[in-house]
């Protein structure tokens, strides 16, 4: 049985992120959803939140789980008995890093392996930053984001009063 692993900050989950996860789920036997927490991003959505979610969102896939992580990547494998690491490609900019966290990671644990996956041209431009971006001046996120998330950023949004 392989496992593996799709881990982000996914704040929110995107369309972008969910066609990743679908596309895994079809390969792999299982597929965790990892929420991990990237220091250099300060998030609008909680862990919980973000965890929540997802869930949401990939009730539908059986073989798919959500849960969330701090720490190492490698270490986050390690106690799951995962062997791949799912990675979403967009453009080159993701490559220069993804291939740094790939070098990085193979040099922590040569027995795990990173998968790329080209991202769906139609999502290509899409982040959780734009669509934070977006839904902040109240416009439209319904074709970038599923349903859930796009009440969860109304409902975070007038909670601050923006
Ligand atoms: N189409 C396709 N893929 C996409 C799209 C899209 N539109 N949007 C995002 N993705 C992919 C990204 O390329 C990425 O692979 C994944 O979805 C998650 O994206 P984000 O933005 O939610 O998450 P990131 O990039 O902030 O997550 C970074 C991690 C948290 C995974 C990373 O920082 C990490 O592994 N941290 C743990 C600490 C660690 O082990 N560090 C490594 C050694 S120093």
């Amino acid at each position: 049985m392989t496992i593996a692993v799709c881990p982000g900050s996914f704040d929110p989950v995107t369309n972008g992120h969910l066609d990743i996860i679908v596309r895994g789920s079809k390969i792999f036997d299982k597929v965790i959803v990892s929420v991990l927490v990237n220091e250099n991003k300060q998030p609008l959505f909680s862990i919980e939140e973000r965890v929540a979610l997802l869930k949401e969102v990939t009730k539908d896939l059986p073989n798919v789980h959500v849960e969330s992580f701090q720490g190492l990547l490698i270490d986050y494998m390690k106690s799951k008995q995962a062997k791949v690491i799912i990675k979403g490609l967009r453009a080159v900019s993701d490559f220069e890093y993804e291939l740094q966290m790939a070098s990085i990671n193979r040099l922590m644990e040569e027995e795990i392996e990173t998968f790329f996956m080209m991202t769906n041209t139609k999502y290509s431009y899409l982040s959780s930053s734009i669509v934070k971006e977006i839904a902040k001046y109240k416009a439209d996120v319904s074709a970038i984001v599923p349903p859930p998330v796009e009440q969860a950023l109304m409902d975070k949004f007038i909670q601050y009063g923006n």
